[in-house]
């Protein structure tokens, strides 16, 4: 019998090798232990009181299943959807919220450890907020911009700010069907308020306003924290950055950041290479002190300084495992419990940091934005501190990946036509003349269910190949990162001939990391960009775009494909269905929000269904947009157009021919 593969990365397979054989439990072992039970796993569970928990199972369970209350399974099958897209919602909003308050607490100079870093992005944020930028001190801007936010988050009525950023043809499909969201704290209560026992009964209702409440994730606290880290940190360019567990250094300290929010994460790269710092690292017998990543707090400050990701979710316990790691710290979500335990077994601290987010095990250190510094170096201290406990035990294992990452959306415009014809002209064009087929939005998850990564590289490998241009975020990213994915000659070597010649023509990689989780918000300015820019569709709906999620497990994924959905693009799931019970429930989720949103919610666990059922969607938009018909090789006159100007600074500033690597004037705002 062949040995059950876990992960598909060779290192973390190693790692995991060499933890069976030293006793150790990881979320490998865990998944082949905990079989999911079938009923929850399709949707067939109810919980919400305590009559139940029913199980809506039986043949044909979709007519005949009732719960104790009557409830069909359509409707406890939409009924936990909605609670998944309102979970995940509220982990990206409230994470947003909290961006908003330290904006508030910069510009009104309650915080020195913060300042504004993009006064640009600042700017055009109050453009899109109708607030007065120009004559006014920047503070005042700033605030404006953090009240108008934390406003979006209480709004009892009419509608949050940004849905306005979305092509008019998307939003009045939202207004037809009225799912336009009013606060974002309004519309999950609301969304917990309908599931409780004996409310919202009728499936679609539910699942109407599940699009509602995702797009409160979306265009509110999703976009809204994208836009506040840009602004307080920078928006990002192309960077230098490393993937996988050969970021680990045996001779220095290794501290690793580990969860979502970038706010403490920045100031700890702030202050990590002070000198006072170093030589505190220096007096415990390290040569330095190494900073790395995981998850999305990495994706963070990997776009804007280069800080190397030591990889995704289901890296956390194989890079404790290493035994390399002095201190792991983490703030909110995809922060596995398990690390307290496992990191018992080596000299690892774990330091928790948010007053959310507690763990037994774990050393609490409470960041707060008004004692940021102090606690950022409570941490590199307790990280030096431990350094000469690092004993031989751990696996060891290192090796790395070069990468680039830091595309935004406005580094994305500024690449296709310098600073003054910054535009998504040259992509549309590529398009629409068959050299690039179409774009997929690669993100979620990797997950212990399936080979871990295994999906993402198989995905984007064929994807490639078929002149697709894929933009990823979160652990995807990571995933692709660990992989040795995100280079330039990925295209050389893996792309089909139109998307290679797009690639080398501006000097990108054919995958693009956009960010962390969060940032998937910026896949949606960027269809929305294409849309205004012309030629393709003149709404979200309808463009040659797929989102694809292959590996996921968290609620925030479940959020993020909803309204990605509801914004007019068809995503695909991998895995089997939280929904699958129910064949009304899955026709609403896909048939029906096509035809109403151009968008649709698929789960498909095998990766070449998966595959083909996204191509499929590409080219159906393409013939319905009446475009050349895809074929390898042959395309029409248009021309790839990269202003020479761009091209000579992104030439300048990089190792790899054409790739662009920091250090570009600042892209317009
Ligand atoms: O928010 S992709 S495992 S780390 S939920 Fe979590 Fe999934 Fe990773 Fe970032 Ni997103």
């Amino acid at each position: 019998m062949n040995k059950p593969i876990k992960s598909a990365g060779t290192s973390a397979e190693e790692i995991i090798e060499w933890g069976k054989n030293h006793d150790m439990e990881t979320c490998f072992d865990r998944a082949e232990k905990m079989k999911p039970c079938p009923i929850g796993e399709s949707g067939a569970c109810c919980k919400v009181c305590h009559m139940g928990p029913c199980r809506l199972v039986g043949k044909n369970a979709e007519k005949e299943a009732r719960g104790v209350c009557g409830a069909t399974l359509p409707t406890v099958a939409a009924r936990n959807m909605l609670r998944m897209i309102a979970a995940g919602t509220a982990a990206h909003s409230d994470h947003a919220r909290d961006m908003a308050f330290t904006l508030l607490a910069v510009a009104n100079e309650e915080v020195k450890d913060f300042k504004i870093t993009d006064v640009k992005k600042l700017y055009k944020v109050a453009g899109l907020l109708n607030i007065e930028f120009e004559g006014r001190p920047v503070n005042d801007v700033a605030r404006d911009v953090a009240e108008t936010f934390i406003e979006d988050f209480v709004r009892q009525k009419g509608a949050i700010n940004y849905i306005k950023r979305a092509p008019k043809k998307t939003r009045e499909r939202w207004e037809k069907w009225g799912i336009v969201p009013r606060g974002i704290d309004r519309e999950i209560v609301e969304a917990m308020h309908r599931t409780n026992i004996g409310v919202d009964h009728d499936p679609d209702h539910l699942l109407t306003h599940g699009l509602k409440v995702a797009l409160a994730d979306g265009w509110g606290g999703s976009m809204i924290s994208t836009d506040i880290s840009d602004i307080l940190f920078g928006t990002p360019r192309p960077i230098k950055a490393e993937a996988s567990f050969g970021i680990f250094k045996e001779d220095e300290v290794n501290l690793i950041v580990h969860g979502h929010e970038p706010t403490l994460a920045e100031v700890i790269v702030d202050t990590v290479g002070e000198p006072e710092m170093i030589e505190y690292a220096k007096s415990k017998g390290a040569k330095g002190i190494n900073l790395g990543g995981m998850c999305c707090t990495a994706n963070e400050i990997l776009m804007r300084h280069g800080i190397p990701t030591a990889g995704g979710f289901t890296n956390q316990e194989l890079g404790i495992m290493t035994g390399l790691i002095d201190v792991m710290t983490v703030d909110v979500q995809c922060i596995m419990p398990a690390i307290a335990e496992l990191s018992k077994k080596f000299h690892t601290k774990v330091v928790t940091t948010s007053e959310k987010a507690k763990m037994q095990g774990a050393i609490h250190i409470e960041y707060n934005e008004h004692r940021a510094k102090e606690v950022a170096k409570e941490i590199i201290r307790l990280a030096c501190d431990n350094f000469p406990n690092r004993k031989t035990e751990g696996s060891h294992i290192t090796k790395k990946f070069p990468l680039i990452g830091g595309f935004s959306e406005e580094y994305i415009a500024y690449m296709q036509g310098g600073k003054w014809r910054a535009s998504f002209r040259p992509l549309n064009d590529a398009i629409i003349a068959g050299r690039i087929r179409g774009v997929v939005g690669l993100a979620g998850c990797d997950n212990p269910r399936v080979a871990s990564t295994g999906i993402h590289k198989y995905i984007v490998k064929e994807l490639i190949k078929n002149d697709v241009l894929i933009v990823s975020t979160g652990c995807g990213s990571a995933a692709c990162g660990a992989a040795g994915y995100l280079i330039p000659e990925m295209a050389l070597e893996n792309a089909g001939p139109g998307l290679r010649e797009v690639c080398e023509a501006i000097g990108i990689p054919p995958i693009l990391h956009l960010g962390a989780c969060v940032d998937n918000s910026r896949i949606l300015t960027i269809v929305t960009a294409m849309a205004a820019e012309g030629g393709l569709s003149e709404e979200i709906g309808g463009m040659p775009a797929v989102g694809i999620a292959p590996e996921w497990m968290s609620e925030k994924a479940i959020a993020i494909g909803a309204y990605f959905a509801a914004s007019g693009v068809p995503v695909i799931f991998g895995g089997e269905s939280p929904v699958g019970s129910s064949e009304e429930v899955t026709k609403i989720m896909t048939d029906v929000w096509l035809e109403r949103f151009k968008g649709a919610f698929h789960f498909e666990p095998d990766p070449e269904k998966m595959l083909q059922m996204a191509l499929d969607y590409i080219d159906r938009a393409r013939e319905t947009l009446k475009l050349r018909k895809y074929e390898p090789g042959k395309f029409g006159t248009e021309r790839v157009l990269m202003d020479m100007a761009a091209r000579r600074e992104l030439e300048k500033h990089t190792a790899v021919p054409h790739a662009g690597v920091g250090g570009i004037n600042e892209p317009e705002g």
